[in-house]
Protein backbone atom coordinates (compact mmCIF):
# COMPACT_ATOMS: atom_id res chain seq x y z
CA UNK A 1 0.00 0.00 0.00
CA UNK A 2 1.52 3.30 -0.88
CA UNK A 3 1.71 6.39 0.68
CA UNK A 4 0.99 9.26 -1.27
CA UNK A 5 2.75 12.78 -1.58
CA UNK A 6 1.05 13.65 -4.37
CA UNK A 7 -2.46 14.50 -3.32
CA UNK A 8 -4.16 17.51 -5.23
CA UNK A 9 -6.28 19.68 -3.18
CA UNK A 10 -9.43 19.08 -4.85
CA UNK A 11 -8.77 15.30 -4.15
CA UNK A 12 -8.16 16.13 -0.53
CA UNK A 13 -11.31 18.68 -0.37
CA UNK A 14 -13.25 16.14 -1.89
CA UNK A 15 -12.79 13.69 0.66
CA UNK A 16 -13.07 16.51 3.37
CA UNK A 17 -16.60 16.75 2.32
CA UNK A 18 -17.87 13.24 1.94
CA UNK A 19 -20.81 12.62 4.13
CA UNK A 20 -19.38 12.02 7.37
CA UNK A 21 -20.36 8.49 8.03
CA UNK A 22 -19.02 7.97 4.59
CA UNK A 23 -15.74 10.03 5.67
CA UNK A 24 -15.32 8.24 9.06
CA UNK A 25 -15.95 4.51 7.71
CA UNK A 26 -13.58 4.79 4.93
CA UNK A 27 -10.66 6.36 7.61
CA UNK A 28 -11.77 3.67 10.00
CA UNK A 29 -10.96 1.39 6.95
CA UNK A 30 -7.90 3.14 6.00
CA UNK A 31 -6.53 2.85 9.66
CA UNK A 32 -6.98 -0.48 10.00
CA UNK A 33 -5.32 -1.34 6.68
CA UNK A 34 -1.81 0.42 8.09
CA UNK A 35 -2.21 0.28 11.81
CA UNK A 36 -3.66 -1.61 14.91
CA UNK A 37 -6.80 0.55 15.38
CA UNK A 38 -6.76 -0.04 19.27
CA UNK A 39 -3.58 1.16 19.88
CA UNK A 40 -3.03 4.52 21.06
CA UNK A 41 -0.04 6.45 22.13
CA UNK A 42 0.26 8.09 24.98
CA UNK A 43 2.17 11.49 25.08
CA UNK A 44 2.97 13.89 28.50
CA UNK A 45 3.36 17.15 27.77
CA UNK A 46 5.26 19.50 29.84
CA UNK A 47 5.65 22.96 29.74
CA UNK A 48 10.20 23.70 30.48
CA UNK A 49 9.70 27.86 29.91
CA UNK A 50 6.30 29.10 30.72
CA UNK A 51 5.18 32.51 29.46
CA UNK A 52 6.69 35.96 28.47
CA UNK A 53 6.80 35.12 24.42
CA UNK A 54 7.71 38.02 22.16
CA UNK A 55 5.12 36.21 19.08
CA UNK A 56 2.00 37.82 18.61
CA UNK A 57 -0.31 34.19 17.83
CA UNK A 58 -3.29 35.17 18.48
CA UNK A 59 -4.39 31.95 19.66
CA UNK A 60 -1.57 32.11 22.66
CA UNK A 61 -2.12 32.23 26.24
CA UNK A 62 1.82 32.64 26.35
CA UNK A 63 2.06 35.68 24.35
CA UNK A 64 3.45 38.12 26.53
CA UNK A 65 1.37 41.08 24.69
CA UNK A 66 -2.14 39.53 26.06
CA UNK A 67 -3.28 39.47 29.34
CA UNK A 68 -4.17 36.06 29.99
CA UNK A 69 -3.13 35.22 33.42
CA UNK A 70 -0.39 33.76 32.45
CA UNK A 71 3.21 35.33 33.67
CA UNK A 72 6.66 34.36 32.24
CA UNK A 73 8.12 32.19 34.53
CA UNK A 74 11.98 31.04 34.70
CA UNK A 75 13.26 27.73 33.26
CA UNK A 76 11.88 24.82 35.27
CA UNK A 77 14.80 22.88 37.17
CA UNK A 78 16.00 19.89 35.51
CA UNK A 79 15.94 17.39 38.10
CA UNK A 80 11.92 18.92 38.52
CA UNK A 81 11.59 17.64 34.71
CA UNK A 82 12.93 14.55 35.40
CA UNK A 83 11.24 13.66 38.57
CA UNK A 84 7.74 14.57 36.55
CA UNK A 85 8.72 12.73 33.45
CA UNK A 86 8.92 9.45 35.76
CA UNK A 87 6.00 10.03 36.92
CA UNK A 88 4.42 10.57 33.26
CA UNK A 89 6.24 7.10 32.16
CA UNK A 90 4.71 5.57 35.67
CA UNK A 91 1.38 6.68 34.23
CA UNK A 92 1.85 5.17 30.85
CA UNK A 93 3.68 7.74 28.82
CA UNK A 94 5.81 6.06 26.27
CA UNK A 95 6.60 10.02 25.07
CA UNK A 96 7.30 13.46 27.25
CA UNK A 97 7.32 16.43 24.92
CA UNK A 98 8.78 19.55 26.33
CA UNK A 99 7.91 23.07 24.98
CA UNK A 100 8.95 26.44 25.50
CA UNK A 101 7.70 29.59 24.53
CA UNK A 102 10.17 30.69 22.63
CA UNK A 103 9.98 32.20 18.93
CA UNK A 104 13.57 30.65 18.53
CA UNK A 105 16.34 28.28 20.34
CA UNK A 106 19.19 30.39 20.68
CA UNK A 107 22.49 29.08 22.05
CA UNK A 108 22.53 29.89 25.14
CA UNK A 109 22.52 28.24 28.92
CA UNK A 110 18.88 27.89 28.72
CA UNK A 111 19.20 25.45 25.57
CA UNK A 112 22.07 23.76 27.42
CA UNK A 113 19.58 23.11 30.18
CA UNK A 114 17.23 21.15 28.00
CA UNK A 115 20.32 19.27 26.36
CA UNK A 116 20.36 18.08 30.05
CA UNK A 117 16.60 17.57 30.46
CA UNK A 118 16.64 15.31 26.91
CA UNK A 119 19.87 13.23 28.09
CA UNK A 120 18.23 12.39 31.08
CA UNK A 121 14.52 11.12 29.98
CA UNK A 122 16.20 9.70 27.04
CA UNK A 123 17.84 7.61 29.96
CA UNK A 124 14.38 6.62 30.86
CA UNK A 125 13.88 5.14 27.89
CA UNK A 126 10.86 7.82 26.64
CA UNK A 127 10.73 9.15 23.21
CA UNK A 128 11.77 12.68 24.04
CA UNK A 129 10.31 15.54 22.08
CA UNK A 130 10.67 19.17 21.97
CA UNK A 131 8.99 21.82 21.28
CA UNK A 132 10.99 25.45 21.35
CA UNK A 133 10.28 27.19 18.39
CA UNK A 134 12.05 27.88 15.01
CA UNK A 135 15.79 26.26 15.28
CA UNK A 136 18.61 25.99 12.61
CA UNK A 137 19.66 22.57 11.58
CA UNK A 138 22.83 22.89 13.87
CA UNK A 139 20.76 23.43 16.62
CA UNK A 140 18.34 19.80 15.76
CA UNK A 141 21.14 17.70 15.58
CA UNK A 142 22.59 18.61 18.88
CA UNK A 143 18.90 18.22 20.04
CA UNK A 144 19.58 14.37 18.24
CA UNK A 145 22.91 13.60 19.35
CA UNK A 146 21.84 14.17 23.18
CA UNK A 147 18.88 12.14 22.34
CA UNK A 148 16.04 13.81 21.00
CA UNK A 149 13.78 11.64 19.55
CA UNK A 150 10.91 13.85 17.72
CA UNK A 151 10.85 17.47 17.43
CA UNK A 152 7.18 19.41 17.24
CA UNK A 153 6.78 22.57 15.46
CA UNK A 154 2.79 23.06 14.07
CA UNK A 155 2.41 24.72 11.09
CA UNK A 156 -1.10 25.83 12.88
CA UNK A 157 -2.78 27.10 9.68
CA UNK A 158 -3.03 27.45 6.00
CA UNK A 159 -0.63 29.69 4.12
CA UNK A 160 -3.40 31.94 2.99
CA UNK A 161 -4.33 32.44 6.73
CA UNK A 162 -1.55 32.33 8.31
CA UNK A 163 -1.15 36.25 8.53
CA UNK A 164 -4.74 36.67 10.39
CA UNK A 165 -3.34 34.68 12.98
CA UNK A 166 0.53 35.47 13.25
CA UNK A 167 2.19 38.54 12.25
CA UNK A 168 5.70 38.33 13.47
CA UNK A 169 7.09 35.38 11.08
CA UNK A 170 6.22 33.74 8.20
CA UNK A 171 4.65 30.34 6.98
CA UNK A 172 8.10 30.03 5.26
CA UNK A 173 9.48 30.41 8.16
CA UNK A 174 7.63 27.52 9.93
CA UNK A 175 8.29 25.03 6.95
CA UNK A 176 12.11 26.01 7.10
CA UNK A 177 12.41 24.55 10.93
CA UNK A 178 10.32 21.58 9.46
CA UNK A 179 12.84 20.97 6.38
CA UNK A 180 15.66 21.76 9.53
CA UNK A 181 14.50 18.66 11.98
CA UNK A 182 14.16 16.35 8.29
CA UNK A 183 17.30 16.89 7.41
CA UNK A 184 18.70 15.82 10.88
CA UNK A 185 16.85 12.57 10.95
CA UNK A 186 14.40 13.37 13.69
CA UNK A 187 10.98 12.05 13.58
CA UNK A 188 8.52 15.00 12.52
CA UNK A 189 5.54 16.20 14.51
CA UNK A 190 3.49 18.83 12.77
CA UNK A 191 -0.15 19.91 12.38
CA UNK A 192 -2.63 22.54 13.69
CA UNK A 193 -5.34 24.02 15.18
CA UNK A 194 -9.18 24.52 13.92
CA UNK A 195 -11.37 27.04 15.54
CA UNK A 196 -8.88 30.21 14.74
CA UNK A 197 -11.42 31.63 12.31
CA UNK A 198 -10.28 29.54 8.97
CA UNK A 199 -12.65 28.73 6.43
CA UNK A 200 -13.02 24.47 5.05
CA UNK A 201 -11.19 25.42 2.53
CA UNK A 202 -8.00 27.00 4.68
CA UNK A 203 -8.19 23.42 6.72
CA UNK A 204 -7.90 21.52 2.82
CA UNK A 205 -4.84 23.97 2.55
CA UNK A 206 -3.00 23.08 5.60
CA UNK A 207 -3.36 19.61 5.04
CA UNK A 208 -2.43 19.40 1.39
CA UNK A 209 0.67 21.52 2.79
CA UNK A 210 1.25 18.71 5.39
CA UNK A 211 0.58 15.82 2.74
CA UNK A 212 2.80 17.07 0.27
CA UNK A 213 5.82 17.47 2.59
CA UNK A 214 8.59 15.08 1.07
CA UNK A 215 7.67 13.09 3.58
CA UNK A 216 4.68 12.67 5.94
CA UNK A 217 5.59 14.01 9.77
CA UNK A 218 5.61 10.79 11.82
CA UNK A 219 2.87 12.64 13.95
CA UNK A 220 0.13 15.25 12.88
CA UNK A 221 -1.58 16.71 16.00
CA UNK A 222 -5.02 18.21 15.18
CA UNK A 223 -5.70 20.61 18.05
CA UNK A 224 -9.21 22.17 18.80
CA UNK A 225 -8.68 25.86 19.79
CA UNK A 226 -8.68 25.88 23.51
CA UNK A 227 -10.07 29.88 23.70
CA UNK A 228 -8.29 31.49 26.36
CA UNK A 229 -9.79 35.18 27.91
CA UNK A 230 -7.05 37.78 26.98
CA UNK A 231 -6.31 36.48 23.47
CA UNK A 232 -7.78 38.26 20.81
CA UNK A 233 -9.26 34.75 19.81
CA UNK A 234 -10.97 35.11 22.70
CA UNK A 235 -14.81 34.82 21.96
CA UNK A 236 -14.44 32.40 18.98
CA UNK A 237 -16.87 29.41 18.94
CA UNK A 238 -16.20 26.18 20.62
CA UNK A 239 -15.38 24.06 17.14
CA UNK A 240 -17.92 21.06 16.77
CA UNK A 241 -17.18 17.38 16.93
CA UNK A 242 -17.88 17.20 13.19
CA UNK A 243 -15.16 19.29 12.19
CA UNK A 244 -12.30 17.37 14.55
CA UNK A 245 -13.87 14.06 12.45
CA UNK A 246 -13.40 15.65 9.39
CA UNK A 247 -10.07 17.17 10.38
CA UNK A 248 -8.73 14.02 11.82
CA UNK A 249 -10.24 11.72 9.17
CA UNK A 250 -9.25 13.34 6.25
CA UNK A 251 -5.65 13.37 7.67
CA UNK A 252 -5.82 9.33 8.64
CA UNK A 253 -7.07 9.29 4.70
CA UNK A 254 -4.27 11.17 3.35
CA UNK A 255 -1.04 10.38 5.73
CA UNK A 256 -2.47 6.93 6.39
CA UNK A 257 0.85 6.32 8.54
CA UNK A 258 1.39 8.66 10.66
CA UNK A 259 0.17 9.12 14.23
CA UNK A 260 -2.62 11.53 13.70
CA UNK A 261 -2.93 13.11 17.75
CA UNK A 262 -6.17 14.31 19.07
CA UNK A 263 -4.75 16.88 21.16
CA UNK A 264 -5.68 20.14 22.59
CA UNK A 265 -9.14 20.18 23.19
CA UNK A 266 -10.59 16.61 24.83
CA UNK A 267 -11.27 18.21 27.87
CA UNK A 268 -14.53 19.77 26.33
CA UNK A 269 -14.97 16.44 24.85
CA UNK A 270 -17.20 13.41 25.99
CA UNK A 271 -15.79 9.94 25.93
CA UNK A 272 -18.43 9.15 22.95
CA UNK A 273 -17.38 11.72 21.04
CA UNK A 274 -13.42 10.49 21.47
CA UNK A 275 -14.64 7.51 20.63
CA UNK A 276 -16.06 8.70 17.26
CA UNK A 277 -11.88 10.49 16.71
CA UNK A 278 -10.25 7.19 17.40
CA UNK A 279 -12.71 5.74 14.45
CA UNK A 280 -12.10 8.11 12.34
CA UNK A 281 -8.33 7.53 12.76
CA UNK A 282 -6.75 9.16 15.53
CA UNK A 283 -4.20 7.46 17.20
CA UNK A 284 -2.46 8.98 19.87
CA UNK A 285 -3.27 11.80 22.69
CA UNK A 286 -1.60 14.02 24.97
CA UNK A 287 -2.11 12.60 28.60
CA UNK A 288 -1.89 14.13 32.40
CA UNK A 289 -3.79 17.23 33.76
CA UNK A 290 -2.17 20.05 31.97
CA UNK A 291 -1.47 20.64 28.35
CA UNK A 292 1.05 23.08 28.34
CA UNK A 293 -0.84 25.88 30.47
CA UNK A 294 -4.49 24.48 30.07
CA UNK A 295 -6.46 21.92 31.40
CA UNK A 296 -6.87 18.46 30.18
CA UNK A 297 -9.07 15.09 31.28
CA UNK A 298 -7.59 13.53 34.26
CA UNK A 299 -5.46 10.16 33.86
CA UNK A 300 -7.77 8.32 35.69
CA UNK A 301 -10.78 9.62 33.56
CA UNK A 302 -8.29 8.46 30.60
CA UNK A 303 -7.47 4.99 31.96
CA UNK A 304 -11.15 4.45 32.43
CA UNK A 305 -11.70 5.56 28.59
CA UNK A 306 -9.05 3.27 27.20
CA UNK A 307 -10.64 0.59 29.17
CA UNK A 308 -14.34 0.87 28.34
CA UNK A 309 -13.08 0.94 24.76
CA UNK A 310 -10.55 -1.50 25.04
CA UNK A 311 -7.96 0.66 23.65
CA UNK A 312 -3.98 -0.36 24.21
CA UNK A 313 -0.94 2.39 24.60
CA UNK A 314 1.45 2.04 22.15
CA UNK A 315 5.23 0.97 22.91
CA UNK A 316 7.41 3.37 23.13
CA UNK A 317 10.09 3.06 19.72
CA UNK A 318 7.23 1.48 17.94
CA UNK A 319 7.86 3.10 14.61
CA UNK A 320 11.11 4.34 14.75
CA UNK A 321 15.05 3.79 14.81
CA UNK A 322 15.68 3.20 18.69
CA UNK A 323 14.08 -0.27 18.17
CA UNK A 324 15.88 -1.26 14.91
CA UNK A 325 19.36 -0.46 16.71
CA UNK A 326 17.68 -2.29 19.80
CA UNK A 327 16.87 -5.30 17.63
CA UNK A 328 20.29 -4.86 15.78
CA UNK A 329 21.87 -5.27 19.13
CA UNK A 330 20.20 -8.28 20.20
CA UNK A 331 21.40 -10.09 17.02
CA UNK A 332 24.78 -8.62 17.36
CA UNK A 333 24.85 -9.93 21.09
CA UNK A 334 23.54 -13.52 19.79
CA UNK A 335 26.21 -13.36 17.55
CA UNK A 336 28.76 -12.32 19.75
CA UNK A 337 27.23 -14.93 22.31
CA UNK A 338 27.07 -17.67 19.79
CA UNK A 339 31.08 -16.83 18.62
CA UNK A 340 32.07 -17.24 22.51
CA UNK A 341 30.48 -20.59 22.32
N1 LIG B 1 6.74 28.42 21.01
C1 LIG B 1 6.85 27.24 20.25
C2 LIG B 1 6.08 27.30 18.94
O1 LIG B 1 5.19 28.11 18.81
O2 LIG B 1 6.39 26.50 18.05
C3 LIG B 1 6.41 25.99 21.00
C4 LIG B 1 5.24 26.05 21.96
S1 LIG B 1 3.65 26.46 21.21
C5 LIG B 1 2.67 26.73 22.63
C6 LIG B 1 3.15 24.90 20.52
C7 LIG B 1 1.83 24.81 19.84
O3 LIG B 1 0.76 24.84 20.78
C8 LIG B 1 1.43 25.89 18.86
O4 LIG B 1 2.06 25.77 17.64
C9 LIG B 1 -0.06 25.67 18.75
O5 LIG B 1 -0.34 24.75 17.71
C10 LIG B 1 -0.43 25.06 20.09
N2 LIG B 1 -1.30 25.95 20.86
C11 LIG B 1 -0.94 27.05 21.55
N3 LIG B 1 -1.99 27.63 22.12
C12 LIG B 1 -3.08 26.90 21.79
C13 LIG B 1 -4.46 27.00 22.08
N4 LIG B 1 -4.95 28.00 22.80
N5 LIG B 1 -5.30 26.09 21.59
C14 LIG B 1 -4.81 25.06 20.84
N6 LIG B 1 -3.51 24.90 20.53
C15 LIG B 1 -2.65 25.82 21.00
C1 LIG C 1 0.38 20.47 19.95
O1 LIG C 1 0.06 20.30 18.76
N1 LIG C 1 -0.46 20.83 20.91
C2 LIG C 1 0.23 20.95 22.17
C3 LIG C 1 1.69 20.55 21.81
N2 LIG C 1 1.60 20.30 20.40
C4 LIG C 1 2.79 21.42 22.13
C5 LIG C 1 0.06 22.25 22.83
C6 LIG C 1 -1.40 22.60 23.07
C7 LIG C 1 -1.42 23.85 23.87
C8 LIG C 1 -2.79 24.24 24.30
C9 LIG C 1 -2.80 25.50 25.05
C10 LIG C 1 -2.03 25.47 26.35
O2 LIG C 1 -2.20 24.52 27.15
O3 LIG C 1 -1.26 26.40 26.62
FE1 LIG D 1 5.07 31.91 21.52
FE2 LIG D 1 4.68 29.44 20.61
FE3 LIG D 1 2.72 30.76 21.94
FE4 LIG D 1 3.39 31.55 19.50
S1 LIG D 1 2.52 29.56 20.06
S2 LIG D 1 3.09 32.88 21.29
S3 LIG D 1 5.59 31.16 19.49
S4 LIG D 1 4.66 30.09 22.77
Amino acid sequence: MDIRNNWTKSEIEAIYNMPILDLVYRAATVHRQYNDANEVQVCTLLSVKTGGCPEDCSYCPQAARYNTGVDAERMLPTDEVLTKASIAKQNGATRFCMGAAWRNVKNNKQFDRIIDMVKGINAMDMEVCCTLGMLTQEQAQRLKDAGLYAYNHNLDTSESHYEQIITTRKYEDRLNTLENVRKTGLSVCSGGIIGLGETDTNRVEMLHTLATLPQHPESVPVNALVSVKGTPLEEQKRVSIWEMLRMIGTARIIMPGSQIRLSAGRQEMTVTEQAFCFMAGASSIFAGEKLLTTPNPDVNQDKMMFDLLGLHPRAAFKGGERERFAEAFVDSDTNTAEANS
